[in-house]
């Protein structure tokens, strides 16, 4: 065993980059080229891999560090002597290979540098007026995908403005427009594969900045040496930017490292919000979450992967209050700021009955029937049982009567009396036919469930409703009695209103709401009279129930309401 001192390795010649993750912790075994950290700048960001295998002993950073070439970063142990030498052996020969690639980079660099200038030259010559340049990818070290577009046919550019954002296994990066003009021919789309020399498109260049003569064409950059101290200190200068002040930043990857430089230049926000790293962003992939909507909590509002477990876990949680189901989240509003206001906490059932009515509202999609039943006989009967209710303890509304009608009006149409599997490919016919009421109480909405209701006399749902309600507003409900129904009923109507869309109580497919009768002219082909009109709706999981089946549903329970010797038959 050995320990070993890593350090960061060269950074493409950029000092104080920011470590915005630490992808490894004391006692990780780690292979050699595993990520260790992830290091980012404005335009790029990089994993650090580990140079060879071993065990961690020690961190020597922290997340928020700026680092630079040769700073100590980790303590690993090294497995065996043998081993350890064949890894230094290899290490040194990657080294030399590293070394031997650079240079011959730089030698053609140099080779090129002869070109560039006459190319330079050529352009001074030309005439100043504008022409279309092919826009190419960067040496990104071999394939990357296409992630963000940001720039669209047609779109005005400035040079430095950033066209894509390509993402590699180990680095996401922008690229940059290498002059001021007009994008043509713009074809690649999102999620294509590109690597060095991939056509990205054309840019109209305008004549000023075609001629510029400190401009150069994506491939120009490509082969551009590595700046002279001169030109690297001005190259540095540009490259600060107004509201960060960071240092834009080069890979230690070979492969990488020309890729990087192309992506330096001013800030552009490519996608406003969207500040996240390759493994971030990688994962957000994996589980298609939209960066656009989660909020970063690191340094400059850096997407981290906390954050989108965080968001994961609002989806999950969403109680209603807006946030979730990839909609478009409310925005929180300090009221204060309109006059004063008072904060109270909602009741645990007032939480509940939210998350519920919000789960039913986006997940089914509703349709709301209206009618109105003409109730006159019905209530002339129902007043007339009056002292016989007294007599036996109850008060007789016209719920009971609901109830009973929606049982006989369920049975003979079983495909209201169902559920809907999860995955959508079973109907659930259900046998019994028990009905819930929803109940308001002082600690918020709650919904009994009366058991047979089809095989139960209107004096027994008489009390049965009134027992019930009664528990729920004393709370005294079981859990098992809010439980089993097939189908519930909203009566709003000794409160008032002409008509309501009530939410179904999923998994049931509809809902009866009730609202207040009202004395109306009614034309009987001769003349009009008055009748007692009850107004009734009924919402339905259209993906269970289409429109007729739901109009011969209220016809029925229309004709029972109507003439309630029917509800005999
Ligand atoms: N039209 C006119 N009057 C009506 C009526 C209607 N549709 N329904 C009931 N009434 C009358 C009753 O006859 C009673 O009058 P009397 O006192 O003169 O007899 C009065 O209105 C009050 O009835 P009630 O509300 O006490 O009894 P109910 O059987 O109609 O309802 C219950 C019981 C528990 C359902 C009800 O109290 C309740 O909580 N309703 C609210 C349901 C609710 O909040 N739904 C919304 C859910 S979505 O947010």
């Amino acid at each position: 065993m050995a320990n070993e001192t890593i350090k960061i390795p060269d950074l493409g010649g950029a000092d104080g980059v920011e470590i915005i993750e630490v992808s490894v912790a004391v006692g990780d075994t780690i292979a050699a080229e595993d990520s260790l950290l992830v290091l980012e700048s404005d335009k790029a960001s990089m994993e650090v891999p580990a140079p060879k295998a071993g065990k961690i002993s020690k961190i020597l950073v922290n997340v928020g560090d700026t680092v630079s070439e040769g700073d100590d970063m980790f303590e690993i142990e090294i497995e065996s002597a043998g081993e350890d030498e064949s890894a230094t052996d290899d290490a040194g020969d990657e080294e030399e290979k590293e070394q031997g690639e650079v240079e011959e980079d730089e030698k053609a660099s140099s080779d090129d540098q002869g070109e560039k200038a006459e190319q330079s030259k050529a352009a001074s010559d030309k005439p100043k007026s504008s022409s279309v340049r092919k826009i190419e990818v960067p040496d990104i070290g071999g394939e990357a995908e296409l992630i963000e577009l940001c720039v669209a046919e047609g779109d005005e550019v400035e040079e430095g403005d950033s066209l894509v954002v390509l993402e590699s296994d180990k680095a996401s990066m922008e690229v940059p427009s290498p002059y001021t003009g007009v994008i043509r021919n713009f074809k690649l789309k999102v999620g294509d594969s590109v690597a060095k020399g991939s056509l990205l498109g054309e840019i109209e260049v305008q004549a000023e900045s075609e001629t510029k003569p400190d401009t150069a064409s994506a491939e120009d950059r490509d082969s551009t040496p590595a700046p002279e101290p001169e030109a690297k200190e001005s190259a540095a200068k540009s490259e600060k930017t107004a509201d960060s002040g960071d240092d834009s930043f080069q890979s230690s990857n070979p492969a990488m490292a020309k890729g990087s430089e192309a992506v330096s230049g001013p800030t552009v926000e490519t996608h406003p919000g969207v500040y996240a790293g390759p493994a971030v962003r990688k994962m957000a992939r994996e589980f298609s979450i939209p960066l656009e909507e989660v909020k970063g909590s690191g340094p400059r509002g850096r997407i981290v992967k906390e954050d989108l477990q965080a968001y994961v876990k609002t989806l999950t949680e969403s109680d209603g209050a807006g946030s979730g189901s990839g909609l478009p989240v409310i925005p929180d509003v300090d009221f204060s700021q309109f006059g004063s206001v008072r904060l109270e906490a909602r009741s645990k059932l007032a939480k509940l009955t939210a998350k519920n009515m919000h789960r039913s509202w986006v997940n089914l999609p509703h349709v709301t029937q209206f009618d109105e039943t003409d109730i006159t006989e019905l209530e002339d009967f129902r007043k007339s049982l009056k002292a016989e209710a007294e007599q036996r303890g109850v008060k007789i509304t016209p719920l009971p009567f609901l109830l009973k009608a929606a049982a006989a009006a369920l049975r003979a149409h079983p495909q209201f009396n169902v559920s809907l599997s999860n995955d959508g490919e079973d109907i659930i016919y259900k046998d019994y036919v028990h009905i819930g009421i929803a109940v308001d109480t002082p600690a918020g909405l709650v919904v009994p469930v009366l058991r047979d209701v089809d095989k139960k006399s209107i004096w027994d749902l008489a009390a049965e409703t009134a027992e019930l309600a009664q528990k729920a507003k004393d709370r005294k409900l079981r859990p098992a009695d809010m439980q089993g129904g097939c189908f519930t009923i909203s009566s709003l109507g000794g409160i008032g209103g002409t008509g309501f869309t009530p939410i179904i109580n999923a998994p049931e497919v509809a809902i009866l709401g009730v609202s207040k009768l009202a004395v109306k002219p009614v034309w009987d082909g001769e003349s009009f009279q008055p009748r007692k009109m009850l107004p009734l709706s009924l919402s339905y999981d259209h993906r269970a129930i289409n429109g007729a089946d739901a109009g011969q549903f209220l016809t029925e329970l229309n004709r029972l309401l109507a003439d309630i010797r029917r509800l005999a038959l």
